[in-house]
């Protein structure tokens, strides 16, 4: 059975606060198709891939604010995905905003093989920003506000899907090394992430020039230490006046970038991921059953911030 996994990136250009969730559809239809026909086996969109990065703003009228949201999946607007895939026999992972029955709110990311069904969600552990409109800002990040932390078992979860096992983050997820270890510990191969990075950080400016540097420098530390292929996705370029990385790429188990976005719009690249190029890593340097020491790890768990020694 074989463990090679041709993956595509789907990296998506600016998305308008009025475009149309049928016109989005689109463009992810086009490039789904692309991906087929460069072979692809799985095709991954970013984080909130139906529209544009709403939480850039303070929205108070609720009407406006649940439609980013979807409250069912698939809806009449993104059946034609799950149709497309199921016709091209091709997987694919999707970020958007859930909206529950209950009325909870989540930032989620699917996995729907090539059957067209969904095999794997994951709901974001890792919401960036603050809770309130912070006037001095020039443009928000409203996530603290329009999305809940998940219970545990809603977060970093493995699946299977492509013959190997598989596990998806989104966005700021990917700068946390806990957010690797804890799918690494289940074993996982592939990890797809989708993102949204202005290249601007409000309350840390200076950051602004490394944005693109530590962008390939958490992934690939993560796929090194977990042994995994990782495949980042970005929404990228200028939306609504906010700029925005690419740098879309896919990493390799050594965290080797093997294929790196050249634009800051819709684009593809691919990579044929072998599962199996996973396995000296996970058997030599980094077995965690014969070399890792958790005793010594407690205060991960045990403790949020920093303790001072006296
Ligand atoms: N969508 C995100 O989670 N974005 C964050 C920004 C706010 C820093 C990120 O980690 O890229």
């Amino acid at each position: 059975m074989s463990r090679i996994v041709n993956v595509a990136a789907a990296q998506v250009g600016p998305i308008a606060r009025q475009t149309s969730k049928a016109a989005v559809v689109e463009r992810l239809l086009a490039l789904m198709r692309e991906a087929d026909r460069r072979g692809s086996d799985v095709v991954v969109f970013p984080e909130l891939a139906l529209t544009t990065f709403f939480p850039r703003w303070y929205i108070q009228d609720d009407e406006e604010l649940d439609h980013f949201y979807e409250s069912e999946m698939p809806s009449p607007e993104t059946q034609p995905l799950f149709d497309e895939a199921a016709k091209l026999g091709m997987g694919f992972v999707l970020g958007y905003a859930e909206l529950t029955p209950e009325g909870h709110r989540y930032n989620v990311s699917i996995w729907v093989d090539e059957t067209g069904e969904i095999v794997h969600k994951y709901r974001k552990v890792h919401l960036p920003g603050h809770h309130e409109h912070e006037t001095w800002r020039p443009f928000q990040h409203l996530e603290k506000r329009y999305f809940e932390v998940p219970e545990s078992h809603e977060g970093f979860r493995v699946g299977k899907a492509h013959n190997g096992i598989v596990g998806m983050l989104i966005c700021n997820d990917r700068r946390w090394p806990e957010s690797y270890r804890v799918l690494g510990l289940q074993g996982v191969e592939l990890i797809a992430i989708g993102y949204n990075t202005p290249i601007h950080n409000p309350p840390s400016p200076e950051h602004d020039r490394h944005s693109w540097f530590h962008n390939e420098l958490v992934m690939s530390a993560g796929a090194y230490q977990n042994g995994t292929w990782v495949v980042g996705v970005a929404r990228a370029g200028d939306e609504e006046g906010v700029p925005m990385i690419g740098g879309s790429c896919i990493i390799a188990p050594s965290g080797e970038v093997v294929a790196r976005a050249r634009t800051e719009g819709d684009e593809i690249i691919t990579a044929a991921c072998d599962l199996d190029d996973t396995r000296s890593y996970k058997d030599w340097v980094f077995n965690f059953d014969a070399h890792r020491v958790p005793q010594h790890y407690d205060s991960i768990t045990a403790q949020r911030g920093v303790i001072l020694p006296d």
